[in-house]
């Protein structure tokens, strides 16, 4: 076998000649985008056109064959406009069209494996198993659609053995902050299959929500399943998947050679089904089904009653879940009920366990082993380790990767998910057009540069490394839109870290390929983000005002960026951006990148340059102040489904710098802003929410320069009656002021209310004619 490295150089060397070769042929594009790069490809001769005449064949009896040739029909219809049939006649020795054969000397490494083949006279995808049948077919479709067009289409001739490098390959959807429906759960499920992505991992139970029904306790759903929103139309938020909705969603995965693993969060997270059942939890009283995001103090008892209790809801999990794993949470429980509990407590003591974090540890275990009992095993968030992890657990390490070196070490099987990197509730770019989420920025360099296995992990624990998922908060990601925005292609990103061997990734070659995979999302009605590719503007004024210097830049390091000033759409004519270039106030600047195909990679942006714009200024040029974390873009209600408007804020100290802004000629201060809901269950960090001392009742904004601590130049007193979700607009004018600045805008408002976010700053100029240029 030639090496990693050879093999490359040969797919590229062939490539070419495969391109010179297709010259004026049907669809000669660049290398093959298939995502997740396979394990080895090598580019052969000749090439096949699979026209609308073509068929699929599988031998005879052959199941597996046959559901994955249904599975590329059906894909090649929606996305190609070609309707090929399935013919089960392929015999042992058939060539030509499309042929899909079970084959148990296929050559692959391992299971999930397949061979795939392109020559003259066909395509033929050979395999081991069923999984392996599937991935073959999902890569025979991306070959098979290599742009945007319908019908007939050309694949160049080539040799694929692929194989995975994990076997979990993950995502994480919570679906009990915010509800998904049925229909939006298995079409993530259909891509990720596209992705071969086969674990899906399903958070069903927290504060916010429990979405199971569980026929033995129908309160967990028609209570816990709702919420009251702040701010709302006195509508309950919520939404459950009854049992028949979820075998139907289980088998659909298992379709995709998907295990759905389920998440029940215990002991912590659960506030819902405490609000339902109240002698399930610790202080015997009913608390409403939480509206707040973060750590709230609702923990499972740990009496006879409640562990009987939620073995019961096992039962039913297991029945509607046939994964080995089942997932038991024990996230961020703290544990004050249990210490100020006299039963919890006697309890303690009477099974001779040292602390809290050691009871955990003995709750997490009876279920452990209650699962193990029914030949399942479990699989907890890396707060199990802690107390002593239980012996049967697996660990699921999401607080970075120590977790899961520990566990590793241990000899604990583990899955890394680690926080921030593959937390997609991240947003992926600095621009002001992101929807609401967490401002860690995630890019899809950062998620595709995740490396699974620790160097610290000898080879042998190594070996209990699963693999890795990427996980979908939302919290703050309330419609299918943004779950979609947030996963594609960072998804892309995460298949080829969990399936392509290591050092076949390449992050250059890998966005070569994502256009076409945007190509696919166009025709899947996938809402991808394109902010690797967009074009972010920055416009820096000449010092006598009359010339504006503008930068562009786009995350694909390899774009080609062109643009335009006479507002038309950039096309591939236009100027391709080389340096930063001056223009006259007034402009409109509208730019995008470019593949080498000419195709455009991203939606325009376009941006006017003029004294008011450049002067106003969104959450994406804002910083937190010193100490501080503008940690989340958050929407105006917490249901909202709508792109904007959408505000950064910093929920422990309600600061916003504004770095380095010339305030020559600027006389004052428009800031829009809104009245947000104050959910967040700060746990023990309550205590550290900055209170400052307010002179009128709703508070005020203060607008210091050079730091918090700097000359106060404005005070706008906030406007009263702060019901979460209203807007507002407050303004002040200042005595002239010169030289650029920190300009450090904070909150007096009282922090027991309604938050104040401030969305846009404008600095008003006392230059009338300045303003209109
Ligand atoms: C922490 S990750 C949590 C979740 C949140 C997430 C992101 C984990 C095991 N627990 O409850 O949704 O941060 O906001």
């Amino acid at each position: 076998m030639r090496s990693a490295k050879r093999m490359r150089a040969a797919r590229r060397g062939l490539l070419l000649a495969s391109l010179l070769a297709a010259a004026g042929g049907a669809h000669a594009t660049g290398e093959p985008s298939i995502i997740p790069l396979p394990a080895q490809i090598s580019m052969e001769q000749g090439s096949y056109t699979v026209t609308a005449a073509a068929a699929i064949h599988v031998p005879p009896g052959d199941r597996a064959a046959a559901d994955a040739a249904h599975y590329l029909a059906d894909l090649l219809a929606r996305t190609r406009g070609l309707s090929l049939p399935v013919l089960d006649d392929a015999s042992p020795s058939r060539r030509g069209n499309i042929v899909i054969r079970s084959d148990a000397a296929a050559s692959v490494k391992q299971a999930e494996g397949y061979v795939l083949d392109v020559d003259a006279h066909g395509i033929s995808i050979r395999a081991r198993d069923a999984a392996g049948l599937f991935y073959g077919v999902v890569s025979a479709w991306q070959l098979l659609t290599p742009d945007g067009s319908r019908g007939a289409v050309t694949v160049p001739g080539m040799h694929v053995v692929d194989w995975p490098r994990f076997p979990w390959r993950g995502l994480m959807l919570d679906s009990a902050r915010h509800f998904q429906q049925p229909a939006e759960i298995r079409q993530l499920l259909d891509a990720m299959a596209q992705h071969k992505l086969n674990v899906f991992h399903w958070h069903l139970t927290d504060d916010q929500g429990w979405r199971l029904e569980i026929r033995r306790y129908p309160a967990l759903t028609q209570i816990g399943a709702w919420r009251q929103p702040p701010g709302g139309d006195g509508k309950p938020y919520g939404g459950y998947y009854t049992q028949a909705e979820v075998k139907d969603i289980v088998a659909y995965a298992a379709a995709r050679h998907i295990t759905i693993v389920p998440e029940i969060d215990m002991p912590g997270h659960a506030q819902a089904a405490v609000a339902a059942y109240p002698d399930l939890g610790v202080t015997g009283t009913r608390p409403a089904v939480s509206i707040d995001w973060g750590v709230n103090p609702y923990l499972f008892n740990v009496d006879d009653h409640t562990i009987g209790f939620l073995r019961n809801v096992l039962d039913e999990v297991m029945e509607l879940f046939p994964s080995t794993f089942v997932h038991v949470g024990g996230d961020e429980a703290i544990k004050d009920q249990w210490q100020v509990s006299p039963a919890v407590q006697a309890r303690m003591r009477s099974l001779g366990i040292k602390d809290e974090k050691a009871l955990q540890s003995w709750f997490i275990e009876q279920m452990g082993q209650y699962l193990a009992k029914h030949g399942r095993r479990l699989i907890g968030w890396d707060e199990i380790l802690e107390g002593g992890v239980p012996p049967s657990a697996s660990v699921m390490s999401w607080r970075g990767t120590q977790g899961a070196i520990d566990a590793a070490r241990l000899g604990h099987d583990v899955v890394l998910s680690p926080a921030p990197t593959l937390y997609l509730d991240n947003l992926q770019s600095r621009s002001g057009d992101e929807p609401s989420g967490r401002l860690s920025i995630q890019t899809l360099a950062s998620v595709y540069a995740f490396e699974t296995v620790s160097p610290a992990l000898t080879a042998e624990q190594a070996r209990h490394v699963l693999g890795a998922q990427a996980n979908i908060w939302t919290e703050y990601l309330n419609a299918t839109w943004q779950i979609q925005h947030a996963a594609f292609p960072r998804m892309d990103a995460l298949a080829e870290a969990v399936w392509t061997p290591a050092n076949e990734r390449h992050f250059d070659d890998f966005m070569a390929r994502l256009p076409a995979q945007f190509n696919r999302y166009r025709q899947l009605g996938i809402d991808y983000a394109d902010s690797a590719f967009a074009v972010d503007m920055q416009g820096k004024r000449s010092r006598a005002g009359d010339r504006i210097a503008v930068a562009l830049t786009a995350q694909a390091p390899a774009a080609t960026i062109r643009y335009t000033t006479d507002g038309t759409e950039p096309g591939a004519g236009s100027t391709v951006y080389r340096a930063p270039f001056d223009i006259a106030p007034g402009t409109t600047v509208s730019a995008v990148t470019f593949a080498d195909n000419g195709e455009p990679l991203a939606r325009v942006r376009a941006r006017r340059f003029d004294g008011r714009t450049m002067s106003s200024i969104d959450g994406s040029g804002m910083q937190a102040c010193a100490g501080g974390d503008l940690g989340l873009r958050v929407p105006l209600l917490p249901d909202a489904t709508s792109p904007a408007p959408v505000y950064n804020v910093d929920v422990m100290r309600s600061c916003w710098k504004i770095p380095q802004i010339s305030l020559d000629g600027v006389s004052g201060i428009a800031v829009d802003g809104a009245w947000l809901a104050r959910n967040y269950g700060l746990a023990h960090d309550a205590a550290k929410v900055v209170s400052r001392a307010a002179r009128t009742s709703a508070g005020e904004l203060e607008v210091h320069v050079d730091s918090c601590d700097g000359p106060m130049i404005a005070s706008m007193p906030l406007p009263t009656g702060s019901a979460p979700g209203s807007t507002w607009r407050v303004a002040a004018t200042w005595a002239a002021q010169a030289g650029s600045h920190d300009v450090c805008i904070l909150s007096t408002a009282p922090i027991r209310g309604s938050l104040s976010a401030i969305g846009r700053v404008s600095f008003v100029s006392s230059v009338a004619s300045d303003a209109a240029r």
